[in-house]
């Protein structure tokens, strides 16, 4: 009897796999794909408070070690996901579903959370302090002290589940300065990682996504090491009230429980989801049972954290 169930802010799932923002989660005929295959929930596109229609096509690309994407924060305005989760509250009262949202500037930020705190919303919010594809803004997450500011007066006022989606670090000591800020606030969970931003993928002699010239955010394949030692280094510093949630470099049932093992309550899978569809969601899951079953492993408390590291 395996169980891959969770908890996320007290919520429960009955399944640790979800979708990462940004993957089929534009619009509300993906999410409830989402929301009715094996995932445990899914987390909308991150709104911004007006649509967006993001950066020019191509903008996406599947390339074989993962994927690079310059979208631009396209996506359908707050209200439009809003709406579709109230709805949601009403038809599946038993569920709980992620709202992905960020500002184009820190005011936007808190026009967009006033409302859904003033809303019926009772799901879960992630603020995407991450994004990497959006003209002259840069990833709110690596400038420490803007993002102290906008989490001292988003606490002043919201009150509702919150958790943070954050760009990968590089630094051991930016791991420290991070988690010194984060352990401040009353975050739920902290979302390890967003894409390494700005890599540059060559097909003969040129680019593959237009915007940028072709630079982007990078997904799959590439970014599991990196998205590991950004998930265990938060696990090792946040207070145990924040939990960690796991992105980046889930193909196989093996790297869920990687990032587990290296204390994700929570694993999100994006350009698997996005080169599979939705069906990764049963695949991953049975190769996750089949491992813990190996090992004995009846639930993922039976292991989550518990990375061993080589002895003097
Ligand atoms: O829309 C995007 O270009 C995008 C976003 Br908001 C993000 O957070 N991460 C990413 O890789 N792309």
């Amino acid at each position: 009897m395996v169980s891959t169930s969770t908890q996320i802010a007290g919520f429960a799932f009955d399944n640790c796999l979800m979708n990462a923002a940004g993957v089929a989660c534009m619009t509300k005929e993906e999410l409830a794909e989402v929301k009715d295959s094996a995932a445990g929930t899914f987390v909308t596109k991150t709104a911004t408070l007006d649509f967006r229609q993001g950066n020019p096509e191509p903008r996406y690309q599947d390339v074989p070690l993962g994927s690079i994407n310059s979208m631009g924060l396209p996506n359908n305005g707050l209200d439009y996901y809003l709406d579709y989760l109230l709805e949601l509250q009403e038809s599946e009262p038993n569920r709980t579903f992620f709202l992905s949202l960020v500002g184009m500037s820190p005011e936007e930020t808190h026009t967009i959370l006033k409302k859904v705190q003033a809303s019926d919303f009772k799901g879960i919010t992630e603020l995407n302090l991450s994004c990497p594809n959006v003209p002259g803004k840069p990833q709110i997450a690596y400038d420490f002290e803007t993002t102290e500011k906008i989490l001292s007066e988003v606490f002043a006022y919201f009150k509702k589940p919150l958790g943070i989606k954050l760009p990968p670090y590089f630094d051991i000591v930016h791991f420290d300065q991070a988690a010194a800020i984060f352990n401040k606030y009353p975050l739920e969970f902290v979302n390890c990682v967003n894409s390494i931003g700005n890599g540059l993928y060559i097909e003969d002699e040129s680019v593959v996504i237009r915007p940028k010239n072709g630079f982007g955010g990078i997904g799959g394949q590439y970014i599991k090491p990196t998205a590991l030692a950004n998930v265990h280094a938060f696990y090792q510093r946040l207070k145990p009230e924040i939990q960690i949630i796991g992105t980046g470099g889930v193909l196989t049932g093996r790297d869920a429980f990687e990032h587990i093992l290296c204390g994700a309550s929570m694993v999100q899978v994006g350009t698997t989801l996005h080169k599979e569809g939705v069906a990764a969601f049963e695949r991953i899951t049975a190769e996750l049972k089949v491992i813990m079953e190996e090992k004995g492993y009846e639930s993922l408390e039976d292991f989550r954290g518990k990375l061993k590291y080589i002895e003097e």
